[in-house]
C-alpha cells in the first residue's frame, strides 16, 4: 500500500463511532499519505506497506489528536485581581453588573493590536498543543466592535498559521453589551446583524456564530435575531446556554439546528428533548463549573439517557475558566460530572469534532480522516483521565507530520 509514514507497535484508541467503547486495537498500525489516514487496524491484518518512514511507538497508546471545541483564548489582560475579589466573597454576576468582569477584558483587548493579541494568546494555545491538541476553536467576543472583533478573528486565523494546529473561528459579538451601548442592547444587536456578521462573513473570518443567552448576556429574542442573521449567511450556530439560569436557550439552539449548546447547568427536560431531536451536541465545560464554584450540575444522566452526544472543552477565558488543559478538563468531567473514562476521551475527540461540524475530517482514527494523532506514554486511556497535572504526551502528529 502506498503511504509516506507508518506508526507501528501501538495500542490504538480509535474512538470510531461504530466500535465498542473506545475502539481499542492491540498492536495496531496507522498509515498516512498526504496528511490523511489511509490504513488503521491490527498489525496482523495490515497490508504490506512501503513507507518512507516507520515510527515504532514502543507499545504506547495512540488517540486521535485532542480537540478543544470551546475557547475564548484571544483576549488582553487577565482577571487575577477579580479572582482575589471573588475569593473575598463577591459573586461573579455582581462583579459583571458593576462593570468589572467581561467589560474589563474588553478594555484590555481593545488596547491591543493584532500582534499584541497574538503574543498574549500564543502561550495559551501552546499549552493546549503541548497536551496533544490538534484542533482548537477560538471565539471572538472581547472586541465588541466591528474593528476589534475583526482583529480578534484575524489573530485567531493567524495563530493557525503560526502553529501546526487547525483553528476554527467563532464570532461571539453577542457576548456582552459594550459600554458605549449601555441601555441599548437592541441597537447593539442591530449592529451585529446589519454590519458585523455581513462584513466578517464576507471576509471569511467566521466559521460559526455563537451568543451568550443569559441574564447578564442577551435575551432569547435577541439571540434569535443573531441566529437568523447567521442562517441568512449560511453560517452554523452554537450557543452559551443555561449556564447561570434557564433561558430556554438550548431549545432555541435546537430550533436553528445548532452544532452545540454549551454549559447547560440549568438545562431542563424540554431542552434535553429538543437537543436530542435536533442532534445538538452538549458541550460541557467543567472548568467553568469548578472555577465559579457552581453547585448545580448539568443533567448528565438525562443527557446520556436521551442519547445527546457530550463534548468537553476548556472554555479557556479570563473570567470563569482560566484553563488551558484538556487533560485536566477530562479529569474534572469525571470527578465533578461523573462522566466515564470513555465519555471523557470521546468528549475531547469524536464528540468535540461533532460539536465543530468537523466529524467528517477529524476526531477519530479512521481511514479518510486527517492524520492528527496524540501518542501517549501510557498503557491505558484511563490514565489520561485519572492523573491531575501530569502530561504524558510523547508526540503529537498534525496532518501526518
Ligand atoms: N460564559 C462564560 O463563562 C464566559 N463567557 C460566557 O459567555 C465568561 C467570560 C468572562 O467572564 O470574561
Ligand atoms: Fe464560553
Amino acid at each position: 500500500m502506498e503511504c509516506d509514514r507508518v506508526w507501528t507497535n501501538a495500542r490504538l484508541a480509535t474512538v470510531a463511532p461504530d466500535a465498542a467503547g473506545l475502539g481499542i486495537v492491540e498492536n495496531g498500525v496507522i498509515a498516512a499519505r498526504d496528511g490523511f489516514i489511509v490504513h488503521v487496524g491490527a498489525a496482523s491484518e495490515a497490508p504490506p506497506f512501503d513507507p518512507a518512514e516507520i515510527v515504532d511507538c514502543g507499545g504506547r497508546c495512540i488517540t486521535p489528536g485532542l480537540i478543544d471545541p470551546h475557547t475564548h483564548l484571544v483576549y488582553g489582560g487577565d482577571r487575577a485581581h477579580e479572582f482575589e475579589v471573588r475569593l473575598a466573597g463577591a459573586a461573579y454576576e455582581e462583579i459583571a453588573r458593576a462593570g468589572g468582569g467581561i467589560a474589563s477584558t474588553v478594555a484590555a483587548t481593545r488596547a491591543l493590536d493584532e500582534a499584541g493579541l497574538i503574543a498574549t494568546a500564543l502561550p495559551r494555545l501552546d499549552a493546549l498543543i503541548a497536551e496533544g491538541a490538534t484542533t482548537v476553536e477560538i471565539k471572538s467576543g472581547y472586541g465588541l466592535s466591528l474593528q476589534h472583533e475583526r482583529l480578534t478573528l484575524q489573530a485567531a486565523r493567524r495563530l493557525g498559521e503560526l502553529r501546526p494546529v487547525s483553528i476554527r473561528t467563532t464570532f461571539l459579538g453577542a457576548h456582552a453589551l459594550p459600554l458605549e451601548f449601555a441601555g441599548q442592547a437592541d441597537a447593539y444587536i442591530d449592529l451585529i446583524c446589519r454590519e458585523m456578521i455581513p462584513a466578517l462573513a464576507a471576509e471569511g473570518l467566521i466559521d460559526a456564530v455563537d451568543a451568550f443567552c443569559e441574564g447578564i448576556g442577551f435575551t432569547s429574542a435577541q439571540t434569535r435575531r443573531v441566529f437568523e442573521t447567521a442562517r441568512a449567511h449560511r453560517l452554523p450556530v452554537k450557543l452559551h446556554a443555561e449556564q447561570l439560569s434557564n433561558q430556554h436557550g438550548a431549545a432555541l439552539a435546537a430550533e436553528f439546528g445548532a452544532l452545540s449548546a454549551d454549559h447547560l447547568e440549568y438545562l431542563d427536560d424540554a431542552g434535553i428533548a429538543a437537543m436530542a431531536g435536533a442532534g445538538v451536541v452538549a458541550t460541557l465545560l467543567p472548568g467553568a463549573y469548578y472555577f465559579v464554584r457552581e453547585t448545580r450540575l448539568p443533567p448528565i444522566e438525562a443527557l446520556r439517557a436521551a442519547g445527546v452526544p457530550m463534548a468537553l472543552a476548556t472554555d479557556c477565558n479570563p473570567g470563569t475558566s482560566p484553563l488551558t488543559s484538556l487533560l485536566l478538563t477530562m479529569n474534572m468531567a469525571a470527578t465533578l460530572f461523573r462522566m466515564t473514562v470513555d465519555e471523557c476521551l470521546a468528549g475531547v475527540t469524536r464528540e468535540a469534532a461533532r460539536a465543530l461540524g468537523q466529524l467528517d475530517q477529524v476526531g477519530t482514527l479512521e481511514v479518510g480522516k486527517r492524520c492528527d494523532l496524540a501518542i501517549w506514554d501510557i498503557e491505558r486511556p484511563a490514565e489520561l483521565v485519572y492523573r491531575m497535572g501530569f502530561n504524558p504526551l510523547h508526540a503529537r502528529v498534525w496532518r501526518g507530520q
